[in-house]
C-alpha cells in the first residue's frame, strides 16, 4: 500500500518549503521524521507553522521519465531574463506581461496556471496557487534537500501534461539562483543566475493552453494524479 507523504512550512504566514514523498507503509514514519528535520533546517528561517500529512493513494501511480537536461550558463540576472523572454517569444507569446507577473511572485505554496491565449490566472485561490502534487522521484534520494533534482520531478510531472506547453520557475529560496524553463519539446533548461542572492522572491508558472472545459481535468492532474518520475538513463 502506497502512502502520500507531505510537508509544508510556513514563517509569518508565508510559505518557506515544502516536500513531498510517496512511499510504502513501513517507511511513513521514516519519511515524516525526515521531511520535519529538513523543514527546520530551511534557508529561509525556522518556520512557526509545520504541516505534516499522509494518505493512502486513492489511484494507481503512472511512471514518468524524467525530462532531459540543459545547462544554459547565463552571465547574470539581466541576461537570465533576457533568455526567458527569448523562449517566450519563441512560443509566440508576448513576454513582456508574463515576466512582469513571474518577478513580482513570493511565498506562494503553490504555482501561478495561466491561459496564455486569454491572459488570465485560472488557480481557484491565487494566494495559495496550484500545487503540482502526489509526485516523487524513483532513484536514489540523498539525505539534504536537492533542489535540481524535486524541481525536475515536478516540472516533468507537469509537462506531461497535455495541457501545459511550459512552465517557468525561480526558486523562492533566498540563496538559490539557478532556474529553469521546462515543456515537452524543449526538456528541463537550468539557467544560472535566474536571481540575485539575498532575493526573497520566487515561484512557477505553468503556462496553459486549452479549452476553459479543459481546467477542471488539468487541475486534477497536477494536483492528484500520483506520479513517480523515473531517472533519465545514467541517471540515479
Ligand atoms: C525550489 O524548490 O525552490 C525551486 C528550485 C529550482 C531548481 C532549479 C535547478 O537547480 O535546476
Ligand atoms: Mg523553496
Amino acid at each position: 500500500m502506497l502512502y502520500s507523504v507531505r510537508m509544508r512550512a510556513e514563517k509569518d504566514s508565508l510559505h518557506t518549503s515544502g516536500a513531498e514523498r510517496i512511499v510504502e507503509q513501513e517507511e511513513v514514519a521514516t519519511v515524516i521524521q525526515s521531511l520535519f528535520s529538513r523543514s527546520l533546517e530551511h534557508s529561509n528561517g525556522e518556520p512557526d507553522s509545520v504541516t505534516l500529512t499522509c494518505r493512502k493513494l486513492a489511484r494507481a501511480p503512472v511512471f514518468i521519465p524524467a525530462l532531459p537536461v540543459q545547462e544554459i550558463n547565463l552571465p547574470d540576472s539581466l541576461a537570465a531574463r533576457g533568455f526567458l523572454a527569448g523562449i517566450l517569444t519563441s512560443l509566440e507569446l508576448s513576454p513582456q506581461p508574463i515576466l512582469d507577473l513571474f518577478y513580482s511572485l513570493q511565498g506562494m505554496r503553490g504555482a501561478v496556471l495561466l491561459d496564455v491565449d486569454r491572459r488570465q490566472r485560472l488557480e481557484p485561490d491565487q494566494e495559495r496557487g496550484v500545487r503540482a502534487s502526489n509526485l516523487d522521484y524513483a532513484g536514489e534520494h540523498g539525505e539534504q534537500k536537492n533542489h535540481f533534482r524535486e524541481a525536475l520531478c515536478l516540472a516533468s510531472k507537469v509537462a506531461a501534461s497535455p495541457f501545459i506547453i511550459g512552465e517557468i520557475c525561480r526558486s523562492d529560496d533566498q540563496d538559490y539562483t539557478t532556474g529553469y524553463f521546462a515543456s515537452r519539446d524543449r526538456g528541463y533548461l537550468r539557467l544560472s543566475n535566474l536571481k540575485d542572492r539575498g532575493d526573497r522572491s520566487g515561484g512557477r508558472i505553468f503556462l496553459f493552453r486549452g479549452d476553459p472545459a479543459d481546467v477542471p481535468a488539468c487541475l486534477d492532474y497536477l494536483e492528484n494524479q500520483p506520479v513517480i518520475v523515473t531517472p533519465a538513463a545514467g541517471d540515479k
